[in-house]
This record gives C-alpha cells, sequence and structure tokens, in this order.
C-alpha cells in the first residue's frame, strides 16, 4: 500500500510527507529497488507520459521531481554506504545542454556505494568541465548522462574530444534515449540501461 502512496505522493504533487512514506516502506522491509522501481521512477515515468500528452506542464514537472528527490534523499544514505576500499575514481556529468539531474544522481549513488571515488559535475556540463575534470582527478572513467534526444549529440562530441586526444579514460554512457547501438556508434566503451547495470559495467570496464 504505502508503495502507492509514494506513486500516488509524487504524481499529485504532495511534498508534505514524501520522505515519512519512503521511511515507513524501509521500514517495512521492502527492497531499495522495489521502492525505487515502482514508486518514485514509475511515477516520473507517468509525469513524463502526462507532459507528453499536454496533461500537465513544466513546473509541475519539476514539481514532481523535487518531491522524488525528497524520497531519494532518504534512500541516499542507504545506496552510498560502503565499507570497501576505492574500486577506482570516476567523473560523472549530464551533458551540455540538459538538466536532468536524478538518474544521473542515481547512478553517482550506486557507482559510490560500490566502492568507487565519484566526482559528479551536476548537469549542464560542458566537453571541456569533463577534460579538465578527468585530468585533475586522474579518473578511471568518465560516466555521461544525457535524457533529451536534443542533447545526444552533445555527448557524441564529448567523447569525440576524448577519443581525438587519445584519452585513456574509459567512457560509460546511460540516460533514457540513449541505447546500446548509440553508445558503439559514437565510441563509448559502455552502455548502462539503469543505475543498477551501471555497477558491473563499471568493473567490467576497469577489469580491462
Ligand atoms: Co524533462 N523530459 N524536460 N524535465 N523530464 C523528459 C526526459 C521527457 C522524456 C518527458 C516526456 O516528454 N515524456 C522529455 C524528453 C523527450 C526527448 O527528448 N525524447 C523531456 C523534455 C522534453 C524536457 C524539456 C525539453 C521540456 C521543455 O522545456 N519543453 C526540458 C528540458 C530542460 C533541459 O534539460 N534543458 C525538461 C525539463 C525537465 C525538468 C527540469 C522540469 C525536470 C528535471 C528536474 C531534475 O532532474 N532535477 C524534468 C523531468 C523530471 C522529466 C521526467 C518526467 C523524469 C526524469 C527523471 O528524473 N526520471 C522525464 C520523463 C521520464 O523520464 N519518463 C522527462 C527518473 C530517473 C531515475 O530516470 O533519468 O531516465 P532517468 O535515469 C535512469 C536511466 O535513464 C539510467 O539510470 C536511471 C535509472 O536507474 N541512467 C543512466 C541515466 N543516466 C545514466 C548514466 C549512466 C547509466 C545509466 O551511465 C553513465
Amino acid at each position: 500500500m504505502a508503495i502507492q502512496d509514494i506513486y500516488q505522493g509524487v504524481l499529485q504533487f504532495q511534498a508534505k510527507d514524501m520522505a515519512g512514506l519512503v521511511q515507513q516502506e524501509l521500514d517495512a522491509g521492502t527492497e531499495i529497488t522495489e521502492i525505487l522501481n515502482s514508486g518514485l521512477i514509475a511515477a516520473l515515468d507517468e509525469v513524463g507520459e502526462r507532459f507528453s500528452r499536454g496533461e500537465l506542464f513544466i513546473p509541475e514537472m519539476l514539481q514532481a521531481a523535487q518531491i522524488a528527490q525528497t524520497g531519494l534523499d532518504v534512500l541516499k544514505p542507504l545506496l552510498t554506504e560502503t565499507d570497501t576500499q576505492s574500486a577506482g575514481t570516476v567523473v560523472i556529468g549530464t551533458v551540455k545542454g540538459d538538466l536532468h539531474d536524478i538518474g544521473k544522481s542515481l547512478v553517482r549513488m550506486m557507482l559510490k556505494g560500490a566502492g568507487f571515488q565519484v566526482v559528479d559535475l551536476g548537469v549542464d556540463v560542458s566537453t571541456e568541465a569533463f577534460v579538465q575534470a578527468v585530468e585533475e582527478n586522474q579518473a578511471d572513467i568518465l560516466a555521461l548522462s544525457a535524457l533529451l534526444t536534443t542533447t545526444m549529440p552533445a555527448m557524441q562530441e564529448t567523447v569525440a574530444r576524448f577519443r581525438e586526444n587519445g584519452f585513456s579514460v574509459k567512457i560509460m554512457v546511460g540516460g533514457a534515449p540513449i541505447t546500446e547501438e548509440y553508445a558503439e556508434k559514437i565510441g563509448a566503451d559502455g552502455y548502462a540501461g539503469d543505475a543498477s547495470q551501471a555497477v558491473p559495467l563499471a568493473r567490467r570496464l576497469l577489469a580491462g
């Protein structure tokens, strides 16, 4: 029942006790992935559908994202806690022109939880900023997220810059419009369909 409350809470913009609902569900022993996939993410998917149908607009889409974020904040310590040594350094960000944050942040949390050191550059990140951060942090992996078909070329441009300049950093990509084929086409080293797949992919990339 509470999962439905989480879903409806995001969909109906009821910010009041989203953190409490998520905590309640955790206390009841529900898996984190279930809370995410059937609650917070499912609701955002439905928000996106309603936006596409013209049934709601950007302010509502933003409000829903903010409410989902308060739920995600409760899960964050659980997703990021780890007692393993650093598995490697990852620089992550959403590409230039793209302001979508939630999926990228989820990937960041899961990588942290798996023992990676993660430098999160945020959203709307230029190729130059990615280059600088990879160099400064001597990153092993660059992780790029894009949520818009219109920002896929920015992802391609960033990957191309790293390739042209002979960087040895491994590049992984993801985000709703990104596919395995696209990742291959632009010369990325790997693609993950969701945040949980990002962890084994990062490990595979480092294993060579
Ligand atoms: Co936007 N938006 N949005 N939006 N938004 C989408 C993406 C859209 C699909 C909605 C729709 O029309 N159905 C659509 C894109 C259509 C397209 O290009 N094909 C869209 C649009 C059109 C827009 C604007 C252009 C609207 C406008 O202005 N007319 C605008 C663009 C602004 C910009 O970026 N320049 C815009 C704005 C916004 C808000 C700012 C209002 C808000 C974002 C707030 C925020 O992030 N802080 C927003 C939101 C909330 C959405 C939806 C509803 C939800 C996105 C989300 O957070 N999902 C979204 C609809 C949808 O996704 N169904 C939509 C939950 C999140 C966990 O999923 O990010 O996909 P996701 O991440 C997944 C995987 O993709 C993967 O892992 C996660 C799951 O575990 N993943 C990776 C993501 N990155 C990865 C990286 C990896 C590996 C996996 O490795 C590196």
